[in-house]
């Protein structure tokens, strides 16, 4: 069953939450205002190569000094919600005490968004790790873990009064694998055990912040945000096809998802790895601090993968667009090839898979989150395109458009299925550094013209705000 356009949000009850993603790094700029220091990021764009154009976060989208028009416009749109991260580097720098001057920032922010009627949705790690805790070893050392707990009790002393969504990490796959193993994003490491010591310290400290602030207070809604995915085989009669599945879908979701949601790493995972997993890794009660009960998962959905296996093909370097060498986000994928299939695809050359989505939820709530009544958010999913400006000023982004709402169509399939998923956040709110790429990859539903820090609403965002309202007003679903 195919549902087109508008159509497809019918599914989706009155009160689901609609909402728009940030990052930090990728927006704010204003990088050396307001007693902030250097995130790894920082460091990585001065690395010759890095990024594209050597672009860096220096101005951004200048978020740090707009922030109340950019909250206006999220209002014009009507949005519910919105995902936003605290740099750490702003708020407490390495050891250093906790930075008044930049948790002001995330304060009058909170504040303009409760006066807009928006609710904020934090996040408390989305890459950008003080340089001077990567210097001291980063996530490969276990010490970052209890920093990053320290940094998140300051967040929440700070905030906890008027913010009740507290997200832990962003992404700890790419954190740990395209910032350790593959190099491809900071602090460029290409060294696979560091990779996976830093996916279980990312993992720790997400327990341990979970811990601190649940004792904080009870009434929290905690969770994490995985970067999750489907993988197909190419010949699903193929077992070295299946083994292949097998392997990718350790490293990319069960990594992850077991520890956090059963309580142990899976066996398969830890023997794929075993050549790079440090002995004494992980410790006694480790485990216990990671799986304790997280309210919603959040999901970050863009495409999926067909893997088969094929001695002798490599990895292609997705993630790194530039010339400087980087290595396998994957340890342990020899002999994996990423086939490309007949599909449409974005600016990122990823795939556009939208029923990928529905059978990735599907699956979360069927194995993962149900048995726990752990609800489940789709935290990010969106699209660069390569974006023309009409003589009239206005952004026609019609590929855009299609892809949101076919994304909408498959969350609400999701839903019809009795699947327990809650609410829906594009990436992005605004064009913005798309890492590695720089500026020349644009996600946004607004344009930033970066030359003068024009805003302008495009098409899929007003088609967004059209979505949203015919589902919050019940006229989607009459129809
Ligand atoms: C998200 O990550 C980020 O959270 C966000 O900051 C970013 O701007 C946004 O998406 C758009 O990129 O198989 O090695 O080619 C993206 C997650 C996971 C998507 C890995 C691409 C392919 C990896 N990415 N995936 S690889």
């Amino acid at each position: 069953r195919r549902r087109r356009g508008g159509e497809g949000v019918s599914a989706l009850p009155s009160g689901f939450l609609f909402g728009a993603a940030t990052a930090a790094f990728q927006i704010e700029g204003a990088a050396h205002e307001g007693g902030r220091t250097d995130s790894v990021w920082d460091a990585f764009c001065r690395v010759p190569g890095a990024v594209i154009a050597g672009d860096d976060g220096e101005v951004a989208c200048d978020h740090y000094h707009r922030y109340r028009d950019d909250v206006a416009t999220m209002k014009e749109l009507g949005l519910g919600a919105y995902r936003f991260s605290t740099a750490w580097p702003r708020i407490r720098p390495g050891h250093g005490p906790v930075n008044p001057e930049g948790i002001g920032f995330y304060d009058r922010l909170v504040d303009e968004l409760l006066g807009a009627g928006i609710e904020p949705w934090l996040t408390l790690y989305h890459w950008d790790l003080p340089q001077e805790l990567e210097e001291r070893g980063g996530w490969a050392s276990r010490d970052t873990a209890f920093r990053f707990a320290e940094y998140a009790v300051d967040v929440h002393a700070a905030l906890g009064d008027r913010v009740t969504r507290w997200t832990t990490l962003n992404e700890p796959w790419c954190a740990a694998f395209l910032g350790y193993a593959a190099g491809a994003h900071a602090p460029g490491r290409q060294e696979p055990a560091a990779a996976v010591a830093a996916g279980h310290h990312l993992l720790l400290g997400h327990g341990l912040v979970v811990e601190a602030l649940r004792a904080a207070d009870p009434t929290l809604s905690l969770g994490i945000t995985l970067n999750l995915t489907v993988v197909d085989p190419v010949d699903a009669g193929d077992p070295g096809d299946l083994d292949a599945v097998r392997r990718i879908d350790g490293q990319i979701n069960r990594f992850f998802l077991d520890p956090l949601l059963r309580g142990e790493y899976p066996a398969d995972v830890r023997e794929d790895l075993a050549a790079v997993w440090a002995e004494g890794l992980v410790q006694e009660g480790d485990l216990a601090t990671i799986s304790t009960p997280i309210d919603f998962l959040g999901v970050n959905y863009y495409h999926g993968e067909a893997v088969s296996l094929q001695p002798a093909a490599p990895r292609e370097a997705l993630e790194a667009p530039t010339d400087r060498p980087t290595s396998t986000p994957f340890p342990a994928a020899d002999g994996i090839f990423f086939h490309s299939r007949e599909l449409p695809r974005t600016a990122m050359d990823w795939e556009v898979q939208p029923e990928g989505l529905t059978r990735l939820l599907t699956r979360l709530h069927e194995e993962y989150t149900a048995p726990r009544g752990t609800a489940l958010y789709v935290t990010e999913n969106g699209a660069a395109y390569d974006d023309e400006v009409a003589p009239d000023g206005s952004v026609q982004d019609a590929d855009r458009v299609a892809f949101l709402e076919a994304h909408l169509a498959a969350v609400a399939d999701a839903v019809e299925a009795g699947v327990d998923v809650r609410g829906y956040f594009y990436w992005s709110l605004l064009d913005n550094f798309e890492w590695a790429w720089g500026y020349a990859k644009r996600f946004g539903i607004v344009r930033v013209d970066y030359a003068t820090q024009e805003r302008t609403i495009k098409a899929s965002g007003r088609r967004y705000a059209e979505l949203i309202e015919s589902v919050r007003s019940g006229l989607a679903a009459k129809r």
